[in-house]
């Protein structure tokens, strides 16, 4: 039976990828920082699966003693400051945790055990400024936020470890993937949260940011099989993960209307409100996930509609409950 560690167990990846490793009959471990009130509500019907460790991406001896207690072999790095908009507020901190925390693990890793398999959450933030469409593992890297720049320095100390010390570390390049357990500041969650309140008479609008902007959306219990396939290969790479399409946030937002029936939606909908715009923009978004699909057989199981139609849902149901 194998044993993973999963950094950002608290997280909307970490939670589905815990799920996805439980079912596969691995023990799992997840690293979790001290909060002053629990934030276990995305792993809390498998909690008593699985054991919780504590350690923080900014205490180096907390990684150490981390590995200690489990012995993983695999270590699965999903922990970082993932919100774009914060990382120009929290700069530093973002580089701290998502840069450098990385170097942190890496570390451990190499003093504790470097036969241990790692994986690292890499983004397509990273593209930024596209240079190619659509992107794919060799375009180059043009980040736009300091987000975006602390995930190119964890994208290179990955591929780094691997070469300078042979640890099989792979970096996932995974476009933007969401699901009901998102959370509410990102623009998809957020729309289908207003969706579902405006639904039922709980909200009349919602405020938003550039709806030009255009990403390739997932699901994210898709994406966290293709995590655990990199890490089963005989040799360690990185590979880009996404669906192959790209759609705008306007796009978004009509079929979330459509789905509970609304049409005129956009008497509910305020754009380019300034507090939700970027110092620089990432514009357009859409990956080129052959690689993925040649290599690790992996392909996206989840449409664009399907993925709207689950959110919205879900967060109607969520509502609901509320009353
Ligand atoms: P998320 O929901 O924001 O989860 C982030 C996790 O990191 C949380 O569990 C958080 O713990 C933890 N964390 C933050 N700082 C930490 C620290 N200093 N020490 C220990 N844990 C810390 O993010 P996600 O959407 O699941 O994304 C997972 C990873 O994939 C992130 O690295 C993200 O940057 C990357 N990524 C995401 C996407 C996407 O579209 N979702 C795309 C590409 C890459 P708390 O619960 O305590 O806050
Ligand atoms: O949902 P977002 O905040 O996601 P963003 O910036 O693409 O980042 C996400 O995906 C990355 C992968 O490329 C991850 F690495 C990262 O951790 C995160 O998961 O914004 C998406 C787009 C942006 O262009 C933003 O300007 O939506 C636009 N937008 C328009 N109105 C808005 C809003 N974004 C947010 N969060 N809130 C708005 O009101």
């Amino acid at each position: 039976m194998k044993k993973a560690l999963i950094t950002g167990i608290t997280g909307q990846d970490g939670s589905y990828l815990a799920e996805f490793l439980l079912n596969k009959g691995y023990t799992v471990y997840g690293l979790t920082r001290r909060t002053s009130t629990v934030n276990n509500e995305r792993i809390k019907q498998i909690q008593d699966k699985i054991t919780l460790v504590q350690g923080d991406l900014l205490d180096q001896s907390s990684l150490s003693s981390a590995l200690t207690e489990t012995n993983p072999d695999e270590v699965y790095n999903l922990a970082a400051q993932s919100f774009v908009k914060t990382s120009w507020n929290q700069p530093v901190l973002t580089g701290e945790f998502t840069a450098l925390g990385v170097t942190r693990m890496l570390e451990a890793i190499r003093a504790f055990n470097p036969k241990i398999r790692f994986y690292q959450a890499s983004s397509s933030e990273m593209f930024g400024k596209v240079t190619e469409s659509p992107q794919k593992e060799t375009t180059r890297f043009y980040p736009r936020s300091p987000y975006g720049v602390a995930k190119v320095y964890g994208h290179y100390i990955t591929v780094n470890y691997r070469e300078s010390y042979n640890i099989y570390a792979c970096s996932g390049i995974l476009f933007n993937h969401e699901s009901p357990r998102r959370g509410l500041e990102f623009v998809t969650r957020k729309i289908s949260n207003a969706v579902a309140r405006i639904s039922l008479g709980k909200q009349d609008k919602v405020e938003l940011g550039n709806m030009d902007a255009q990403r390739d959306w997932g699901f994210a219990g898709d994406y966290v099989e293709a995590m655990w396939l990199m890490l089963q290969q005989d040799n360690s790479d990185d590979y880009v993960v996404a669906t192959g399409e790209t759609h705008s946030v306007k796009e978004f937002v009509e079929l979330a209307f459509k789905t509970v029936g609304i049409t005129d939606w956009e008497k509910h909908v305020i754009s380019n409100k300034e507090e939700y715009m970027r110092p620089a923009e990432v514009d357009y978004l859409i990956g080129d996930y052959s690689k993925a699909k040649k290599i690790l057989g992996w392909e996206p199981k989840t449409s664009f509609p399907q993925l709207v139609e689950m959110m919205v849902k879900a967060d109607v149901a969520l509502e609901k409950e509320k009353n």
